[in-house]
């Protein structure tokens, strides 16, 4: 592990930090403190997630603490051009402002921003899915709707040269970030299951090298509460922890985060799966489904034609 101090102020944290990241090693449900009297917020920081330019989608949950101060103006993550301070540094970023979350990105040639609507805060845990693919950017938080964007400008691609940060930033002086990507204070409370990928047809996997591991962090903790222990899942769901991840495992029949999404036909969870070949789109009819099949292909199942096999 390497470790820099920039100032004497940090290193006079540094056994602190020491100390508490390699309490960090271990822990699966990752506690953040906000922002410390010295202006540092709490953190972890994984590699740069490589081939973010074109495409990347994001998945992660979490719980607030049970104070104002955590709605007000808190980080979640960001990654970016860090270090240049100037308006039109690219930057992806995740955060809360007023009780909402903010979903900003800049591909160089202006600010896209998302803002969900009020986080309904009878809810233990929050769930967010966004994405980006070229200047189209989409939010889902919770059973909000999913809201999306188109960013200004002519540019299309997303450079970054940052490590992927969670919960807060590094920097002890937020005028170096990008302009728009700001905020005031770190995450206050525990983040779970934070998963990405950068191409439609991956995976979703952990952000880091290797795979869930941060290179560095300070004032993390564990979370008290177990995830399952707040995550309700319905309709005969059953809840999983597994290491930094977290699910409702739904009963056939039933689909998301907490199993409240009937699964239609068409979906890839729907046993029996769909028989649309060739790229066929999958459409939902009242009586079973159809498939529009691409050009050069046709049959009931666009079965015919194209393929050679
Ligand atoms: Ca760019």
């Amino acid at each position: 592990m390497q470790i820099s101090y920039t100032d004497g102020k940090e290193f006079a944290l540094t056994l602190i930090f020491i100390f508490i990241f390699n309490a960090a090693i271990n822990i699966t449900q990752h506690s953040f403190s906000g922002t410390d009297v010295f202006g540092y917020t709490s953190f972890l920081a994984y590699s740069t997630i490589p081939n973010i330019i074109f495409y990347c989608e994001f998945h992660l949950k979490f719980q607030l603490l049970n104070h104002h101060s955590a709605l007000e103006d808190n980080l979640i993550f960001f990654t970016g051009q860090k270090g240049q301070g100037l308006n039109g540094d690219d930057f992806l970023v995740l955060g809360l402002r007023d009780g909402k979350v903010v979903y900003s990105y800049n591909l160089g040639s202006g600010t896209a921003t998302i803002i969900s609507k009020p986080l309904d805060l009878t809810l233990n845990i929050h769930v967010i899915h966004l994405g980006r693919y070229l200047q189209k950017g989409w939010l889902k938080v919770d059973d909000q709707k999913n809201k999306t964007v188109t960013s200004p400008g002519r540019l299309v691609g997303l450079n970054v040269f940052s490590q992927f940060y969670l919960g807060g930033y590094h920097e002890y002086t937020p005028e170096l970030l990008p302009k728009g990507s700001r905020f005031k204070n770190g995450f206050q409370g525990c983040i779970f299951d934070v998963q990405v990928r950068t191409n439609m047809n991956q995976e979703f996997k952990a952000p880091g090298t290797p795979e869930g591991h941060p290179n560095s962090g300070r004032s993390v903790g564990q979370c008290k509460a177990s995830p399952c222990s707040l995550i309700r899942c319905r309709n005969g769901g059953k809840c999983v922890e597994s290491g930094s991840t977290v699910y409702c495992d739904c009963l056939a029949g039933w689909k998301g985060a907490f199993c409240t999404e009937i699964v239609t036909v068409c979906d890839p969870e729907h046993d029996p799966p769909h028989l649309c070949k060739q790229g066929g789109t999958c459409v939902p009819l009242p009586n079973g489904y159809t498939c529009h099949c691409p050009l050069g292909t046709s049959g009931i199942y666009c079965e015919q034609g194209m393929s050679n096999e």
